[in-house]
């Protein structure tokens, strides 16, 4: 049977991303009696794919181990060019998904979700759109991102810029390849920002012909090491193709969903000898090998970290020709791997370029961006034509600050007590509560894919995993006929307690990141939260299986 009927549809979905286009397809597939719509911001699918189209862009994960798993028709038709694939690659690819799935039919695109209000009477969320367009939905699965609420930098005059200026997020669509090189001939551009999207833009940047200066305004350097990305050969492609299901079966067995994992053994167990061995052999890898497979305490124990840290600045220093731009460009403050290691091809030897430029703002700041450029403290002022905000997002529960949720009783999902805004919250100060990452306390029927505390690591990976569980508590709702589900008190307590205690003993807590949930460009983003689950992915679906088998232990259903 199916569930009395509310007014627009069963299940919306927001967010046409990776997580979004698997969770309609899934959710169609097992209950083709609900009405499932997906509201979409963007004129395409793609998400992260779509918005993303700076020069450089591409994926940190093995692309065979990114592909979705389940449909043998898509897998058997696809073929990856690159070990790494490039953002067009990617986007591509999700359309020929979106294709093959025949999902577009019931997405609306151009459709960006302002409010969305829960109903108590009617059991029922109300959204609206921009355009003041109302949904009705019974069940809301949100799948907006957790990197997609992009945030320009709080200095002084960026509005007075009198070139062009825009966040990498939001990369003008008719500056690609051959016509981006063309258009930025002849234009002095600068970059704000030194994170993997920096490191990305900024070593395509420096390789295009006719740019007469690239100047890089770094606040804090980055470790990052070499991606080692190849061509894959019709042979590899075939063969790849052909081993797809162990490919996920490995990538599905480790804590971050990567081919990567750490090496057991502690760093103090193993002889001076053997240590280095191990980091040069993780260092030649391609991927995430370098982060991911170090020794097991090298993120929990001082020492080990150093003296890995101290292994990598070495290689960093012997790629930068001048010593003194090569000290800049080690982090100090920090240790290897305590914030998310981007890869690079060819990042360090850019600024051995002659008209590549650092401009180091931990000793000269800025000061304010004029119509010309950006003044920094020193007095100088760097001219530019282009200005690149490569300066991140809000992040994880800052996807959801730009939407008035209300819940259960009108109580709004997000607040501040910084700004004073909403202080009865029920994510105060954007720290996430929530049962298994996937429902909310006092938001029923709200699902979230890649929502705070679940794990992100290789993104599809956990998505296949959390969009199974969404559809296997519709499922339960459908047949059972239940309207309500919300997760109890003491539910969310202890997740939220699991959740924070997974984090525990990580030197990454002690450094400002989106990752620690800082973001010095927002209001009431100063003080460190955890809202990532730091767990393995593999607990994590144990968890997610024991409620299940326990008649949905948690949630209070009716
Ligand atoms: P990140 O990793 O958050 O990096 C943002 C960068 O922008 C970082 O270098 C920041 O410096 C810099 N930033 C931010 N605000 C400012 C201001 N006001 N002034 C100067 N510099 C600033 O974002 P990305 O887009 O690179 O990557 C996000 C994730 O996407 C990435 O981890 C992958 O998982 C994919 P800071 O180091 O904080 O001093």
């Amino acid at each position: 049977g199916s569930l009395p009927p509310p007014e627009d549809y069963d299940v919306l979905i927001l967010g046409a991303g990776m997580s979004g286009m698997c969770a309609l397809h899934h959710i169609r597939t097992k209950l083709p009696q609900l009405r499932v719509r997906v509201l979409e911001a963007a004129p395409d699918v793609g998400g992260t794919w779509y918005w993303n189209c700076y020069p450089g862009a591409r994926f940190d994960s093995e692309s065979v181990s990114y592909a979705f798993s389940f449909d043998k028709g898509v897998l058997d038709e696809w073929r990856w060019t690159e070990a790494f694939a490039p953002q067009p690659e990617t986007l591509r690819y999700l359309r020929l998904v979106a294709d093959r799935l025949d999902l577009k039919k019931d997405i609306q695109f151009n459709t960006r979700v302002t409010t969305l209000h829960w109903s108590d009477e009617d059991r029922l969320w109300k959204a609206v759109d921009e355009r003041g367009t109302v949904y009705t939905t019974r069940f809301l699965v949100s799948c907006i991102g957790f990197l997609s609420n992009p945030t320009l930098p709080n200095i002084p005059g960026i509005s007075s810029f009198a070139g062009q200026s825009f966040h990498t997020s939001r990369w003008p669509r008719e500056l690609q390849g051959k016509q981006a090189e063309e258009a930025l001939a002849g234009k002095r551009i600068g970059v704000i920002g030194t994170g993997a999207t920096g490191i990305q833009t900024i070593t395509a940047l420096a390789q295009m012909p006719d740019i007469p200066s690239l100047t890089v305004f770094q606040r804090h350097a980055t470790w990052t090491v070499p991606l080692r990305n190849s061509q894959f050969t019709p042979d590899q492609a075939e063969t790849h193709r052909q081993n797809a299901d162990a490919i996920f079966r490995l990538s599905n067995s480790t804590p971050t969903g990567f081919l990567h994992q750490a090496d057991p053994r502690k760093t103090a167990d193993v002889s001076l000898e053997d240590r280095l061995a191990h980091y040069e052999s993780i260092y030649n890898k391609p991927g995430m090998a370098k982060w991911l497979g170090a020794f097991s305490d090298t993120y929990t124990d001082r020492a080990a970290n150093e003296e890995y840290s101290q292994f990598i600045a070495e290689k960093i220093k012997e790629r930068v020709n001048d010593p003194d731009l090569a000290t800049r460009l080690v982090p100090t403050d920090h240790g290897f791997g305590l914030r998310r290691v981007p890869l690079e091809s060819g990042y360090f030897e850019a600024f051995n370029k002659e008209h590549v430029h650092l401009v180091d703002l931990k000793e000269t700041p800025v000061q304010t961006v004029t119509p010309g450029g950006i003044q920094t403290t020193d007095g100088k002022e760097h001219p530019l034509d282009v200005l690149v905000y490569a300066t991140g997002f809000n992040a994880i529960t800052g996807s959801f600050v730009d939407m008035d949720i209300r819940g259960r009783e009108g109580v709004p999902l997000m607040g501040s007590s910084v700004t004073g805004e909403k202080t009865n919250a029920v994510w105060m100060d954007y720290r996430p509560r929530t049962f298994l990452g996937i429902t909310v306390p006092q938001c029923p029927n709200l699902f979230m894919v890649l929502g705070p505390h679940q794990p992100f690591g290789n993104a599809p990976r956990s998505i296949e995993h959390v969009v199974q569980v969404v559809v296997d508590l519709l499922a339960t709702c459908v047949d059972k006929k239940y309207t309500f589900v919300e997760p109890t008190t003491t539910a969310v307590e202890d997740w939220t307690s699991h959740v924070i205690s997974c984090s525990d003993g990580a030197l990454l807590n002690e450094v400002d990141s989106w990752m620690t949930g800082v973001n010095t460009n927002v209001k009431g983003r100063g003080e460190r939260s955890v809202a990532r689950y730091a767990g393995s992915l593999v607990e994590y679906k144990r968890r997610c299986r024991a409620c299940q088998e326990a008649g949905w232990e948690g949630l209070q259903m009716k």
